[in-house]
């Protein structure tokens, strides 16, 4: 099947803005840097890169005649917030597994942000200690059978919606939404910047544009930035959905190995700990931008824009397009290092 052919269910308003990040280019000196903002696209609790995912996972969540979402991730995960709000847009019971991913001691970390709104939205949010990981967890197929026993019929979306088969499609469809929005406005992204953890967006992106240089010929760097300090795993992930992904549009052709690029160095030690870059990266398109990004994910991509635009990596004549992927709501846990 090509990429149209596969049933998209509306969760978004449509196409993610795209607009210019002037003063962020200024301060940086080129080169010219834009956002597509994933944050400002979905009337969903306030979407983010998992609502675009799910609006491709929903028409087989529908045919399955499920009644519960069953996801996983951190206390404070995106992802299972977005999963929650599409149940409740759905008409479906939630539950989640909120393990404690971040050893972080802000004391309404499990309260706030995120995990307040899913519990609003009437998710059964169930905590548990395990430590961070972006494999398949015990604690998601105990839920996943608790649901059964209870007479339930779940509907199972791992981590970030990675490791569902159809996890990336969501972000491959990004990349032509990309094209039609070069087209309108007249520019061409060179580089595109996106943030990675589960994988499933980078890889996406990296099946789409793959998949565009078909038609066009025209090559464009897709930069993954790690923001877990796993790299082997992540990059492993990342090639793997790439791959899956381009069957699944009818690539046809293998992806080389050149085109999966997950870079290191600004993840800190740790997922889910911000470091110095990363609160200065967040100040920085705050004070300039008035763009709001997260201590977890988008601090540390914005922190590795910032490095390569400084260093040269990325040409001063360069256009880039920064994949602004939600998470604001996390802020809240971590308001001790704004005080
Ligand atoms: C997340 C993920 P991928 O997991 O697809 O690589 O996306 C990384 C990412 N930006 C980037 C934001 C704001 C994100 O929320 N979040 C996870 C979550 O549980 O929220 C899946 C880890």
């Amino acid at each position: 099947m090509r990429l149209h052919d596969f049933e998209r269910y509306p969760l978004t308003f449509g196409p993610s803005p795209v607009h210019r990040l002037d003063r962020l280019t200024d301060h940086l000196g080129g080169a010219a840097v834009w956002a597509k903002r994933e944050d400002v696209s979905s009337g969903l609790a306030y979407g983010g890169n998992k609502t675009r995912k799910l609006e491709y996972i929903v028409p087989d969540v529908l045919a399955s005649g499920a009644d519960t979402l069953v996801s996983i991730g951190g206390y404070q995960s995106n992802h299972t917030r977005q999963v929650a709000a599409v149940a409740a847009k759905l008409g479906l019971g939630c539950r989640l597994v909120q393990e404690r991913w971040v050893d972080w001691d802000d004391p309404v970390n499990d309260r706030v942000g995120n995990i307040l709104l899913s519990r609003i939205m009437g998710a059964d949010v169930r905590l548990d200690d395990s430590g961070f990981d972006i494999g398949i967890r015990a604690s998601w197929e105990d839920a996943l059978r608790e649901v059964e026993e209870a007479g339930g019929t779940p509907y199972a979306i791992p981590a970030g919606a990675s490791e569902h088969r159809l996890g990336g499609l969501g972000f491959a469809s990004w990349a032509f939404e990309v094209a039609e929005q070069e087209r309108a406005l007249g520019v061409f992204f060179d580089t595109v910047v996106v943030c990675t953890v589960t994988g499933s967006t980078h890889a996406g992106m990296i099946a789409g544009f793959a998949a565009l240089e078909e038609i066009t010929g025209r090559p464009r760097r897709v930069l993954g930035i790690d923001a877990s300090a796993t790299l082997e795993k992540t990059r492993a992930q990342v090639a793997r959905i790439a791959r899956h992904t381009a069957e699944l549009i009818e690539l046809g052709r293998d992806l080389r190995e050149d085109e999966v690029t997950v870079l290191e160095g600004w993840a800190g030690d740790l997922y889910g700990i911000p470091v110095e870059s990363t609160i200065e990266a967040i100040r920085l398109s705050g004070r300039l931008e008035g763009m709001i990004i997260d201590p977890v994910y988008e601090g540390k991509s914005m922190a590795g824009l910032v490095d390569l635009v400084t260093s040269g990596d990325i040409p001063r004549d360069s256009t880039v397009l920064y994949a602004h992927l939600g998470g604001q709501p996390a802020l809240n846990a971590y308001s001790g290092i704004f005080d």
